[in-house]
């Protein structure tokens, strides 16, 4: 079988015969315990949610159906004729075909699901659009991100049916799924369109080329690329246009999942559940993702990297960088790109954006920046062992992403969590047509009040 929805059709009713009968056999089984620190701790550990595509080891990093990053990156196959292609670098296209069906897919497939997704990618409708030219200029570009996913639950086939009631809830999942592939394909445009209204009043940098793929359509769309469908903003030549094309098949194809607790998947899960529709869900996952504390770190670094070269005297400088980073640690402050909640290794994530840089030397040999970002993994977590609080002294993802990006031209820091948005689609949303799919029910955690807290305080 070729065809995504068809692969769908036959694998849904196995794996929910499957789930049945673990509820039937297995449903008072204890998996965890719930403790007071783990109530007022946000939940930190508990495992209390079912999260069918990844999970996230503390060595190994995060899995894809049991795949690592390094897995992947042998295995998702290589599609021909894929502009500028690195034969290290896989698609999202076949990411979301993994993430779907727990399969690698083939070739054929993927190629297929590339075109589909450029198919219903190709416009946004006039009334987004319309929408978001009205938004000022200066609004945060994620809350134009959230506005304009939200909008296009206009367009969305479930809440259609819904409302029509022409749909049982066994076919809730056919309509999660176009929805689903509609949004993901659109991502490229609302993300362009954010990009040209905050940065270039409300002109077009790109336009979508159909014959490509999701993420060379999101370069192309924020004007970087030097093709004729790009503004080209930047001056690339063919070599620098291709490699950031790469680079952004890399990020969107390594931030696409995260297993299911984290804030924007978890958001999407939540609102999900209330079988609000796929675009109303993924704009509330947007909304999380847009906080401090989850997607807006890789920003963070990059102030850090910048502050911390015009402090120092050279990148290569070890004991001035030992010095800074003691400075910020003595002053209670973080090294922003170290540590993680669950990872308790170098994230892979990491390691896969630092070896984009290795393997294009002569692309980053002048960019102290960068350079200051490969000194740091060497000084960074004997700093933070001897300082001897942080549970995990080594860098998470965004140590490097943001770099890479600044390095290439998109200075907008406040940008980079949008095309983080663009990626975290492909993970929630699969799993948001197989919570239909599975018929999984409305999340509602019993809450305790102060008065029921103490109560167990005796
Ligand atoms: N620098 C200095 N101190 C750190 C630190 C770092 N990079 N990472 C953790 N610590 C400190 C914590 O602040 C905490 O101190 P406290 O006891 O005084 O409150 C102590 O070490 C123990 O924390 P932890 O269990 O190791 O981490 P955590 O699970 O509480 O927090 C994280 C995880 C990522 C928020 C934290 O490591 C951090 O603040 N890192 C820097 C910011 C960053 O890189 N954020 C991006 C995370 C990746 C992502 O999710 N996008």
């Amino acid at each position: 079988v070729i065809d995504l929805k068809t692969i769908l059709k036959e694998q849904i009713p196995i794996r929910k015969n499957e789930i049945q009968k673990i509820k039937k056999n297995y449903g008072n089984k204890k998996i965890d315990e719930i403790t007071i620190n783990s109530l007022l701790g946000g939940m930190r550990g508990n495992r209390s949610m079912f999260w069918r595509s990844t999970s996230l080891d503390p060595n190994l990093g995060i899995k894809f159906h049991g795949l690592t990053i390094e897995d992947c990156q042998k295995n998702l196959p290589k599609l021909p004729n894929t502009y500028g292609q690195d034969e290290k670098i896989f698609l999202p296209e076949t990411m979301l075909w993994l993430l779907i069906t727990g399969e690698v897919p083939t070739v054929e497939q993927a190629m297929i699901l590339k075109v589909e997704l450029a198919k219903r990618g190709r416009k946004l409708p006039d009334y987004v659009d319309k929408v978001m030219s009205t938004l000022p200029k200066d609004l945060h570009p994620m809350t134009q991100f959230a506005i304009g996913i939200a909008t296009l639950n206009k367009d969305s086939q479930f809440r259609e049916n819904y409302e029509k009631g022409s749909i049982g809830k066994a076919d809730y999942w056919e309509s999660t799924y176009e929805d689903t592939l509609n949004l993901i394909a659109l991502l490229p445009q609302l993300a362009g369109k954010v990009y040209s209204n905050s940065y270039n009043n409300g002109q077009p940098l790109g336009q979508f080329n159909e014959n490509e793929d999701w993420s060379y359509n999101i370069c192309s769309l924020l004007g970087m690329t030097n093709t004729s469908d790009s503004m080209n903003i930047q001056n690339f030549d063919d070599k620098k246009s291709q490699d950031f094309v790469n680079l952004m098949r890399l990020y969107t194809g390594i931030h696409v999942d995260h297993e299911g607790g984290n804030v924007s998947a978890h958001a999407t899960h939540l609102v999900g559940s209330a079988l609000s529709d796929a675009y109303l869900s993924y704009s509330s996952g947007i909304m999380g993702l847009a906080g401090p504390l989850h997607g807006l770190a890789a920003q963070e670094v990059v102030r850090f990297l910048i502050a911390m070269n015009s402090n120092i005297s050279s990148p290569n400088d070890k004991k001035s960088i030992k010095d800074y980073l003691w400075s910020l640690l003595n002053s209670h402050k973080v090294i922003p790109g170290y540590g993680h909640a669950v990872l308790r290794q170098t994230d892979p994530r990491w390691t896969a954006m630092v070896d984009f840089a290795k393997r294009h030397p002569e692309e980053f040999e002048n960019d102290k920046n960068v350079m200051l970002m490969q000194n740091l993994v060497n000084i960074a977590p004997g700093v933070l062992k001897e300082h001897g609080k942080t549970a995990n002294p080594y860098p998470n993802v965004d140590a490097a992403s943001g770099i890479l990006f600044y390095h290439y031209g998109v200075r907008e820091l406040l940008f980079f969590t949008v095309i983080f948005g663009c990626s975290r689609a492909l993970g929630p949303l699969s799993q948001l047509v197989w919570d239909r799919g599975l018929g999984l029910p409305i999340e509602r955690p019993k809450s305790l009040d102060l008065k029921s807290l103490k109560e167990y305080c005796d």
